[in-house]
Parts: C-alpha cells; sequence; structure tokens
C-alpha cells in the first residue's frame, strides 16, 4: 500500500523533504482508515499524555513500516535519521503520561471509541540541561508549522472567576494496529504569548492568564500563584471536554438524561476531578435538577489512583477556588453535604476538611461508579489502608486494572530485531495476542535461541554505546553491564541508594578489588523544579559520574552516565540495551511502574523490591529470573505506623553505612560540587531518609554483586532473559484495556 507515493517521497533531497512527505502521506493514510465510532464513548481526561515521537509508530500500526525502511534504504537513509527531524512533545513527567499514550494506542487498537482529552502546553514540562552538575530548567517548545497536530474549529468558551476565555481544539490521530483511527483532543488558548517567559528560564509572569495558560505542564507549584494557575489549567481542561462530550453525545441524539449511555469519562489520577462537579453544573443549567444530574455523573465517571503518596494527593484551598472558580463552588459543598447525609460527619470521608480544604480524590470515589489502582500490590494497600474507609462503605467500586505498555512501541519500534527474531520462532500471532509470547518458553536451554538473544542484545548495546558517544560525549564500552535506572527522580524511587552503591564500588576498585567486568552504570531522571532534594540527588549523580569517569583507574571498571534531558526517544534507545532493571523503590511506594514492563520485554532482568507490579513480573518469572531484595510492603508500613525508622541509628550502627555516606561530603566529591547542595543531601540521608534508603541499602548492594556473578554464568543469564520476554506478555496494555472494557467501560468494539 501506498508503495508509489513512499518511494517518491523516499528518493526527495533532504532529510527535512521526507520526513514532511511522510508526515503528509501518514496523515492522510490515517484519515483513509476512517474513525472509530460507536454509541458510547470513552474520554480518557488526563493532565499528561508522554506521546514521543509519532512517525515510526504510526507507520507500524498502519502496516507501512517496512514498506518505508525499504525505500529509505534504497536511497541511502535510515528512518532513525529522518525521524530525528520530529520534535518531541514532552508533555507528561513520566509514568503517568506514557501511561496514558500507551492506554490510547491500545484503545484505537482494540477498536474501542474512545479520545484523550488533555491540554496543548505549548513549552512542555521542561528541558532538562546540566550546568556545573546542576539541574537546569528551560523551556522546550515542540509544536511547528507542519505537525501531528491539527487545529480544529471546536471552540468553547470557560468561565473563570474574573473573565471568560475561548478556547481552541487540536487534535492528533491516534491510529490502533491494523485498525482505525481515534483522536487525542487537546485544548489550547489562542493569546497565550511565549514570548512572557523570561530568556532560557522557565520563570513568567503567572498571573496573566490569557498569556501563560497553556504555556507549561505543572508550572511551578510552590508558592500560591503557582498553585492557582494550575486550578486554571485542571478546570480549562475539564471545562472543555465536559462541553465536547454534552456536544456529542447530544449530536448522536441524547436527550442528557440519558448522557451515561453516551459517554463514560476515566479520571487519570485526580487532575480532572473538578469533570465531575462541572458536568453536574452544565446538566443542570441545561434543565436537570440537581439530584438527577448527580446522579448521571456518578455513573459516567471512573477513577484511577496512581500514588498513595500523601503529598501528591491533591487538597486545594477552598479560597483558591473561590478566586478561580467560585461557580463550582456550591456543587462542591452540595456533594459535600450528600456525603454528611448519607455517611454522618465522619471526617476522612469528608470532601471539604475542617481547614477548608476540598479533597479531590474523595469527590472522585464518592462521585464515581469505580476506583482502580494500577497493580495488585497497589489496589491492596488502597483497600487495606490508605482508602480503606472508602473500600468499607463501597467495596464494589474498588478494582485492580495492573497497568501495562503497548508492545508496538516498546518491542516492534525500539527493538525490531528482537521482535523479528520471536516471529520467526513463534510466528506473528503475539503481535496480536501478547500471550503467545510463552510459546518462547519451549527454547529454554536452546543454545542457538539464547545466542541470537544475547547477541541482539549486544546489537542494542553498541547502538547505545555509539549514540552515547556521539550525542552525550561519554564512551562506554558495549562489553559492560548496561545496568539502568530510568524514571522521574523521587526520593522514594531511592535514585540515591543506587548512587551509595556507586560509591561502593569506586572504594573497592579503589582498595584493588577488581570486578570481573566493567560495569556501566546508567541514570535518566528530571526533577520537580522546586524539588530540592532530588535536585540535590541529581547533583550527586553527576558528581560522581565526573569524579569516576575522569579517574584511569576506577573508569576501566566502572563508568556513570547521567542521561541529559531523559525522554520518551533515549527510552527507546536505553530500555533495549539494558541488562540489569533497576526497580529499587521503597516497598509500598511504587504504585506500579512501567518501565519494568519495558525492560524486562527486551530481555532485562529486574533488580527489585516486592513493590508496584515487580511483585506480579516475580509471580510470572519465578525466584530464578529476578532480584529480589528488601523489606517487605507490609514491614515498611509497619516502620511508618510506629514511627520506629530512624536512619541515624543506621549511620552510627553500621561502618560501611556510614564510610558510604560520609563521601557524599568527601573532599573528592567537593572538588565537582556545590558544597551546599551535597551537604544538604548528606543531612537529609543521616537525619531524615523519609524514604528508608539505609534501611535496605546493605542487602541492595549483596544482592547487586549476586547478580553481578550471575551475569557471569552466560548461559543461565541468557535463560533468565529468555524466562523474561516469555513472561511478558500479561503487561501489554492490549490486556489492561479489555480488562477496564469488561470491567468499567463496557464499549462495544467497531472492528
Ligand atoms: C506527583 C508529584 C507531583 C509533585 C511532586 C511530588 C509528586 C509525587 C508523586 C507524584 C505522582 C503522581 C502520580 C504518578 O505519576 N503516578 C505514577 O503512575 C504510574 C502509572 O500508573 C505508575 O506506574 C507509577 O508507579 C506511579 O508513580
Amino acid at each position: 500500500m501506498y508503495e508509489n507515493e513512499i518511494n517518491a517521497i523516499a528518493s526527495k533531497g533532504s532529510n527535512e523533504e521526507i520526513y514532511f512527505g511522510l508526515l503528509d502521506l501518514v496523515k492522510k493514510a490515517m484519515s483513509d482508515k476512517g474513525r472509530i465510532e460507536g454509541k458510547k464513548k470513552l474520554y480518557y481526561i488526563s493532565a499528561e499524555f508522554l506521546i514521543g515521537k509519532l512517525l515510526s509508530n504510526n507507520l507500524i500500526n498502519l502496516g507501512i513500516y517496512d514498506t518505508v525502511k525499504e525505500a529509505l534504504k534504497k536511497n541511502g537513509k535510515t528512518l532513525a535519521e529522518i525521524e530525528e527531524i520530529e520534535n518531541e512533545p514532552s508533555l507528561g513527567n513520566g509514568g503517568l503520561g506514557r501511561l496514558a499514550a500507551c492506554f490510547l494506542d491500545s484503545i484505537a487498537t482494540l477498536g474501542l471509541p474512545g479520545d484523550g482529552v488533555g491540554l496543548n502546553y505549548h513549552l512542555g514540562l521542561f528541558k532538562q540541561v546540566f550546568e556545573n552538575n546542576l539541574q537546569k530548567e528551560e523551556p522546550n517548545p515542540w509544536i511547528t508549522d507542519r505537525s501531528w497536530l491539527r487545529k480544529t474549529d471546536v471552540s468553547y468558551e470557560v468561565i473563570f472567576r474574573n473573565q471568560t476565555v475561548k478556547s481552541t481544539m487540536y487534535e492528533i490521530d491516534v491510529c490502533g494496529y491494523e485498525g482505525k483511527v481515534n483522536t487525542l483532543k487537546l485544548f489550547d488558548i489562542d493569546s497565550v504569548d511565549e514570548h512572557i517567559v523570561q530568556g532560557d528560564s522557565i520563570y513568567f509572569d503567572k498571573d496573566d492568564i490569557r498569556k501563560n495558560l497553556t504555556l507549561f505542564l505543572y508550572p511551578d507549584d510552590s508558592d500560591d500563584k503557582g498553585r492557582m494557575l494550575r486550578i486554571y489549567q485542571q478546570y480549562f481542561m475539564v471545562s472543555n471536554a465536559a462541553q465536547l462530550i454534552i456536544a456529542e453525545a447530544l449530536e448522536k441524539g441524547s436527550n442528557l438524561h440519558n448522557l451515561h449511555e453516551y459517554a463514560v469519562i476515566q479520571i487519570n489520577d485526580t487532575h480532572p476531578t473538578m469533570v465531575i462537579p462541572e458536568l453536574i453544573r452544565l446538566l443542570n443549567n441545561r434543565g436537570i435538577d440537581m439530584d438527577e444530574a448527580i446522579d448521571i455523573v456518578s455513573k459516567m465517571c471512573a477513577y484511577t489512583n496512581h500514588t498513595i503518596l500523601a503529598e501528591a494527593l491533591e487538597k486545594w484551598p477552598m479560597w483558591y477556588m473561590e478566586k478561580v472558580v467560585p461557580h463550582l463552588l456550591p456543587i462542591i459543598r452540595l456533594l459535600d453535604v450528600k456525603v454528611k447525609e448519607r455517611f454522618g460527619d465522619n471526617p476522612k470521608l469528608r470532601i471539604i476538611d475542617d481547614n477548608n480544604m476540598v479533597h479531590m480524590a474523595h469527590i472522585d470515589i464518592h462521585y464515581s461508579y469505580s476506583v482502580n489502582g494500577v497493580a495488585a500490590l497497589h489496589t491492596d494497600i488502597l483497600k487495606k489502608s490508605e482508602l480503606k474507609v472508602f473500600a468499607d462503605i463501597y467495596p464494589n467500586k474498588f478494582n485492580n486494572k495492573t497497568n501495562g505498555i503497548t508492545f508496538r512501541r516498546w518491542l516492534l519500534e525500539c527493538n525490531g530485531e528482537l521482535s523479528d527474531f520471536i516471529e520467526s520462532k513463534i510466528g506473528a500471532g503475539f503481535k496480536q495476542d501478547a500471550d503467545e509470547l510463552k510459546k518462547l518458553m519451549d527454547f529454554k536451554g536452546d543454545t542457538e535461541v539464547l545466542n541470537k538473544i544475547s547477541e541482539i542484545k549486544a546489537n542494542r548495546k553498541k547502538d547505545l554505546s555509539e549514540y552515547l558517544s556521539e550525542h552525550a560525549g561519554v564512551n562506554v564500552s558495549p562489553d559492560s553491564i548496561f545496568d539502568v535506572q530510568v524514571k522521574r527522580l523521587h526520593e522514594y524511587k531511592r535514585q540515591q541508594m543506587n548512587a551509595l552503591y556507586a560509591i561502593y564500588k569506586y572504594k573497592e576498585i579503589k582498595k584493588g578489588n577488581l570486578p570481573k567486568r566493567p560495569l556501566t552504570m546508567i541514570f535518566g531522571a528530571k526533577a520537580a523544579p522546586a524539588y530540592t532534594i532530588a535536585k540535590d540527588i541529581i547533583h550527586l549523580i553527576n558528581c560522581l559520574s565526573e569524579l569516576i569517569n575522569n579517574d584511569p583507574e576506577v573508569s576501566k571498571y566502572l563508568k556513570i552516565v547521567m542521561l541529559e534531558n531523559y525522554n520518551v526517544t533515549y527510552a527507546e534507545k536505553v530500555i533495549p540495551a539494558a541488562d540489569i532493571s533497576e526497580q529499587i523503590s521503597l516497598a509500598s511506594k511504587e504504585a506500579s511502574g512501567t518501565s519494568n514492563m519495558k525492560f524486562m520485554l527486551n530481555g532485562a532482568v529486574t533488580l527489585g523490591t516486592e513493590d508496584g507490579a515487580n511483585v506480579e513480573i516475580h509471580e510470572f518469572v519465578g525466584d530464578d529470573n529476578i532480584f529480589i531484595f528488601g523489606e517487605s510492603s507490609d514491614s515498611v508500613i509497619e516502620h511508618y505506623a510506629k514511627a520506629d525508622y530512624v536512619s541515624e541509628k543506621f549511620y552510627d550502627d553500621d561502618e560501611l553505612i556510614s564510610e558510604l555516606v560520609d563521601f557524599i561530603i568527601s573532599k573528592e566529591l567537593f572538588k565537582f560540587g556545590n558544597k551546599k547542595s551535597l551537604i544538604r543531601l548528606y543531612m537529609e540521608i543521616v537525619t531524615k531518609d523519609w524514604f528508608m534508603t539505609l534501611l535496605d541499602l546493605k542487602d541492595y548492594i549483596k544482592v547487586k554483586e549476586e547478580m553481578l556473578d550471575a551475569y557471569e554464568d552466560r548461559e543461565k543469564w541468557q535463560n533468565m532473559m529468555l524466562v523474561n520476554i516469555a513472561n511478558a506478555g500479561f503487561f501489554s496494555s492490549d490486556r489492561t484495556i479489555a480488562q477496564y472494557n469488561d470491567d468499567i467501560w463496557h464499549l462495544t468494539a467497531d472492528k
């Protein structure tokens, strides 16, 4: 299909001409496919959609990927160099946004009518640059004249206290694998002005909503103005969504009393919560009485919780809402009164607390018909502790939907050689039914297959080494072990524990205890701009990298790479090259994790705690194919309950621990680093350590050493790789979405 057009485009002179030629062709091909239709439609509302570059993914889903690659090859080009032209939109922080993107791919692949709804942030999250080993944030513009974005003439009025703005809706087509098309709808206002951003920074006047509303994702929320802007953004997003939902349903013949037969809303974390009062308000304005409006909306909304971290569960002061969206307050108050009427005045269940804070998750739980966690352990913890009071009154609302990833991007696209090899062994069925990967288990112990998997891994490691030397200015040996931790930076994820391991290894090498094989430790992480300790951890890793990589005695055996501006594009290069997948969060704190699934699918072996989806990965691969360490979630929860974890005790009582932690403030590191930052981090770990790094540090070092030894038994390791790939099928987002649909959405597939 499209062979002639493709050949003509591939023979054009410049990479740019080829890219834009393909862009236009793919857009046309997607419009030829037609839209997924259905009476009832899903609206997946999310503040983040970390979609990554789209060219390759769309080519795969349209079934013309190989044709394009061939045509380019004939003209001496590669798709990788053509795709360099495309900007990656940074419309997300991490897992939550990437999950939304994987879900859109699977929703379309299963032929389910479902659109994403979010915001068109012009400058994204931020672009991370390192200066003097410190993170600096710069704007990350991504919108160009010709891109995947399509401006529509759909526009709504959104009312704030002091002004009404008019929105513009943009669309990006989302093509299912060998299927039809849904859309991602991103709302914006025309008056946004990128020039109000000061120079290279992410600072701007937070007062002028018309100019700043969709400039950045999650603008700095360390002050009232920043937090208020988040409310403006959230309300703008959901008011547009609500108006769109009503308009589309009316067009399909709804009388609004039956709106729930036309639309279901998945609320992705608490950011879109205001869609509940907003829809109630709009229905009420259209003549539906309040009780019925509440009933209709409650039958339409389902809420996904993505974290149990208290600081991430949003609560907003009433006076913020008064200032931004006063017209929602009567409704929120009414929703609160109704909770009291039904359940008595239980402070744990209230929407508005004694301090006049509005608990967004509580609105979601009371007024949605489904509440789900994102991995079995996470849902259990929600039900047993964090949200126990709610699970007790609404036992049937709570359910688990273990996260998943799209295999199109995370195998077919980023590791075509592995995908082709798998196909040559078990057929192409796994592309539609990921469970078929299990057939690979027949090849356990098959030397030829194992060697080939190993060879493919070596190829990806070579690719990454070349890329790093070209783009990041570091040389790493593809023969070393690639040990990778890539994820948002947060203390609970414990990148600092991995950094302490680097210090351990450095000291061992200095002592003459040389490793059997060199180790390359790769990190990628952005820290929230106002999260000081997270930035201190990045700084520590950068300092260690400078110290170690420039020490000729040590760098033969150990290298540290901190990727600058880690994003989806980087992930697609790093994950297929990894040997070790670091999933070392403090047990009970990582809701699911999704990189753990991507690594597994690409034949990396997990080094992890029994946390999030690691628990399920462990169950699938068995004890022999994963390296588990650290205290269990039950005992961690108990430590918090008893408040009996004292990091200083671990520091005082253990010589190795204090030696490693002391190195953070050693003269060696002061040479490369900012003294204030290093001392602050040291003090944090010794006197606070909220996420119990020191509790698990020794076990982590022990198990990591065992893992490095295990790598030397090549046959054993290769079998572990195989077992991991073969058992990854469960983690396909096609499975997750099928479960959402069976249990929650009940949409009819249009295939
Ligand atoms: C957000 C924030 C924002 C402000 C700074 C502190 C902070 C801390 C945590 C969060 C988490 C927001 C929710 C989130 O991103 N959850 C992630 O969702 C993924 C998809 O379900 C899941 O795999 C990750 O485990 C979970 O952390």
